[in-house]
């Protein structure tokens, strides 16, 4: 139902557009432009525009984020405190005016004054405040706990660059800094009044207290003030709204005058240089993670100014902490935030004079940790020494809750020193580190993984021992994503059709998406099915030319693969695929070849020599196949630089087929695979993550599986690296791979490749080579598919039709009943969004 509780009666989608109204947000908009930006309409520029229709829509949100909040507060709801290092939300501004349900009405008032929405949308900067699938994951979760209407506040950092610019030069990436604050930013309201002391360095004490109690108190050396800053998150049909709570940091002082006054004007602000360095760049998430002191703070920075905000809150509202866990639940994204399981209990122990057994069973009570990766190199672990310096009292809690876990180690498993070794909190072996997937498993009563495979693999693999010790905490949460900004916004054709197909109520319950099902023959329907792609495609088409100069013909087969480039992620497979059908292609030019296009888009990690080499590996081979007359066009390969949310807004809608095709049993989830697979993409990918999720819900008919299994690349690697075995079965591999590594694509440097050639030929750790001829295989099957039409468009409405699960409401339902104990508004269909082999329909 639409919110009518603001003045004016503004209509729901769909719905004609009301004079009155109209009239209120043209005078809204306008009256921002003179007194919030000092400009009048002759004078404004677009940017101006933005910002003034982003103000007027904003004072709209204020109203009922402040009702919600009343109501939550009322009412003593429990609430969830999300906590991430990253939040990847893109831009907001239709995402909130569709929320709203203020689309039409500021689409037609923007016109009336002489401005295009779609003009103006572009005027905002993403907030790219994460890496990828993990930062955009919180985002999701945001967008869904406000539309179930879960009272919760997201808590991170206020990073003044978010993830780097990339641009490609000469096909090799280069980083620049993001620079997303400097025209401001309209969603933001900076609570000067909320201010932490967040300390670090320097000693402890033991001491006794007047009660005879031992006693620790915390000499820091440094102290920081963490001040907050909210952004409204609105839900779907503007009924709840929740904070984006991040925090920028500052110096206590910040000009010493004194120093100042002798001349030295950089000392007198070196403490505030200090200090702001803290909430200066987001880190990079897939960089070894080697001794970097900045990040570590950054850690401790936002989880204890959040811990202290929803500690303060709690106090507040009930006047003692023992309850905490009856009223707050709170998620730790990743181990990044895991040091809230020390600072909670420095809190409840130091702070508020808890015995230890208490406090401990509150934090555990309170706390629950998603882990996102099994690679054992992403495994966060601190040098001891840094803690003791960094941190002294942190590791003192740290050491204590150790003992208590130890001796519970010791009573299962006597004697057992590798167990123990296992399950310890400090990784004795190389060189004392703590470790924070431990602290996070150990200090939570719920420990998810992102995929049911991801789970499982948990289980068995970096959490087995733990898993033994504590068998009622693993649990799973399959991923899911936020359908208003995937389909309704980024695909409103679809959107328009889905309505149509499937009536009004699957803008509310995406349950309804599976009335599809009976129309995915229907010829008519097919029809204007493919022209929604079609149109879609167009614009991509457009947006290569202008970008990349190539030009792509909309009727080809659009093969996608959108993701951070990395080795696991198998980029590499995909354009070793490439340069065989490029070669194959050479080889018999008359053959009637699907035409394709391959599209990529992905930041490598800046330290990343590897992954930057495949980009321009990409780039090369794009070069080579796009310029020769012999393809005349049949197969084109496009790097879209600059990957980021509003760049995906436009791939995905426009791609017929999604490459999902990592390592088997490395992608913990993935979540571009459910974003392409629901605007209708086939899916051509390994067992993998939701991938197999995803094969579960739409039929195995209708997704291309290829490639080994994880325990067969188990195996495989147990067996060694080394894949001349299969380049010397596979003629058509051992082609590709000579030509890259003799200079056929790089006769500027015909050495560029050999490093590739040579992993690809005897350090196959990815199974590049062992994986290629499955790949390429399942990739002529979807050329034979792609000429039957009407099979195609079936098999792409059926993707759509059967993706009602991996909504990121269901997701959000999942942890509020099995992991926060909250109560969530409405509950849909669970039995119609079960995969179709437990529905019992034919595959
Ligand atoms: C971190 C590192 C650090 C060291 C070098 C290799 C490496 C590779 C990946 C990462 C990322 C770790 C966290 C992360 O972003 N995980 C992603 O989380 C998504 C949301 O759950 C999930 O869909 C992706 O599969 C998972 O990679």
């Amino acid at each position: 139902m639409p919110d009518q509780s603001f003045p004016g009666n503004f209509p729901v989608l769909g719905q004609p557009v009301d004079e009155l109204a109209l009239a209120e947000i043209k005078g809204a908009i306008l009256a921002k432009l003179r007194l919030a930006i000092g400009k009048d309409a002759g004078m404004a520029t677009r940017h101006d525009w933005y910002k003034a229709a982003a103000l007027a829509l904003r004072d709209r949100i204020v109203h009922h984020w402040l009702t919600a909040e009343k109501q939550s507060y009322d009412a003593g709801r429990k609430r969830v405190y999300y906590l991430s290092l990253e939040f990847l939300i893109g831009r907001l501004f239709t995402d909130a005016l569709n929320n709203m349900g203020l689309l039409p009405l500021f689409e037609t008032a923007l016109g009336d004054l002489g401005v295009a929405l779609s003009d103006l949308r572009k005027c905002e900067p993403d907030a790219a405040l994460g890496n990828g699938g993990l930062g955009r994951l919180a985002a999701c979760f945001m967008e869904s706990m406000a539309t179930l209407a879960i009272p919760a506040i997201g808590y991170g950092i206020r990073y003044d660059f978010g993830l780097f610019r990339q641009i490609i030069a000469q096909g090799w990436q280069q980083e620049y800094p993001d620079e997303w604050l400097g025209f401001g930013n309209p969603w933001e309201f900076q609570r000067p009044e909320v201010v932490y002391h967040v300390h670090f360095g320097g000693n402890i004490e033991r001491i006794t207290d007047a009660n005879g109690r031992e006693r620790v108190v915390w000499h820091p050396a440094e102290t920081v003030q963490a001040v907050a800053y909210d952004t409204p998150i609105v839900g779907w049909r503007g009924q709840h709204v929740n904070a984006l709570r991040l925090w920028s940091a500052r110096a206590p002082d910040p000009l010493r005058l004194d120093v100042f006054n002798t001349g030295d004007y950089l000392g007198a602000s070196a403490e505030q240089a200090r200090a702001e360095a803290i909430c200066k760049f987001l880190y990079p998430n897939d960089e070894s993670p080697a001794g970097r002191e900045l990040r570590l703070r950054q850690e401790y920075f936002f989880v204890s100014a959040s811990l202290q905000d929803l500690v303060q809150r709690h106090l507040a509202s009930d006047g003692q902490l023992r309850g905490l866990p009856s009223k707050v639940a709170v998620q730790l994204n990743d181990t990044h935030p895991s040091l809230a399981v020390t600072e909670l209990m420095r809190i409840l122990v130091d702070l508020h004079n808890f015995r230890w057994e208490e406090a401990w069973k509150i934090t555990v009570a309170t706390l629950s940790y998603t882990n996102h990766t099994l690679l054992p190199e992403a495994l966060e672990t601190w040098p001891v020494e840094l803690f003791e310096r960094l941190l002294p009292r942190h590791l003192d809690i740290i050491y204590r809750i150790n003992v208590a876990h130890l001796a519970l180690a010791d009573a299962r498993c006597p004697d057992d020193v590798d167990f123990r070794a296992s399950v310890s909190l400090i990784d004795e072996k190389s060189g004392r580190r703590v470790r924070m997937g431990q602290l996070a498993f150990v200090g939570s009563h719920r420990v998810n993984g992102v995929s049911a495979m991801h789970s499982d693999l948990m289980k068995e693999t970096v959490f087995h021992d733990l898993h033994y010790l504590y068998p009622d905490r693993i649990t799973n949460k399959t991923n899911g994503i936020t359908f208003r900004r995937w389909l309704m916004l980024a695909n409103p054709r679809l959107t328009e059709l889905l309505r149509e197909a499937c009536g009004e109520a699957v803008l509310d319950d995406p349950s309804q998406l599976s009335r599809l099902e009976s129309r995915a023959s229907d010829n008519a329907f097919q029809q204007q099915f493919r022209s929604v792609k079609h149109h879609n495609k167009i614009a991509l088409a457009r947006l290569i030319g202008e970008r990349l100069n190539v030009r792509v013909d909309p009727a080809a087969l659009f093969d996608v693969q959108i993701k951070r480039i990395h080795e696991y992620k198998r980029q590499l497979l995909n354009i070793i695929e490439t340069v065989a059908l490029y070669q194959a292609i050479r080889d018999e030019p008359q053959r009637d070849w699907v035409p394709r296009v391959k599209i990529f888009a992905g930041k490598a990690a800046a330290s990343y020599r590897y992954a930057k080499l495949i980009i321009k590996l990409i780039n090369d081979v794009a070069e080579v196949v796009n310029n020769d007359p012999v393809v005349a066009g049949r197969l084109k390969v496009a790097f879209l630089a600059d990957y980021n949310v509003s760049l995906a807004e436009v791939i995905i809608p426009a791609a017929d087929l999604s490459e999902q095709i990592s390592t088997a049993g490395m992608e913990a989830s993935g979540t571009g695979n459910m974003k392409l697979a629901l605007n209708g993409a086939l899916t051509i990918g390994t067992l993998d993550g939701a991938n197999i999720e995803i094969r579960d819900h739409v039929g195995a008919e209708n997704i291309a599986i290829f490639g080994m299994e994880a325990m067969d690349v188990v195996v495989r690697r147990k067996q060694g690296l080394d894949a001349t075995d299969v380049i010397r079965r596979s003629p058509r591999l051992s082609r590709a791979i000579n030509a890259i590594g003799s200079g056929e694509f790089s006769p500027d440097d015909p050495g560029r490749f050999e490093s590739i050639a040579h992993a690809l030929r005897y350090l196959d750790h990815y199974m590049v080579s062992a994986d290629f001829d499955s790949y390429y295989e399942a990739q002529r099957g979807i050329d034979a598919r792609w000429q039957v039409v009407p099979a195609w468009t079936r098999a792409s409405i059926l993707n759509v039709a059967r993706m009602a699960w991996f909504s990121s409401d269901r997701t959000i339902r999942e942890y509020a009943e099995d992991i926060w104990d909250v109560p969530v508004r409405g509950t849909s269909p669970a039995a119609a969004q079960e995969p179709a082999a437990q529905r019992g329909a034919t595959r």
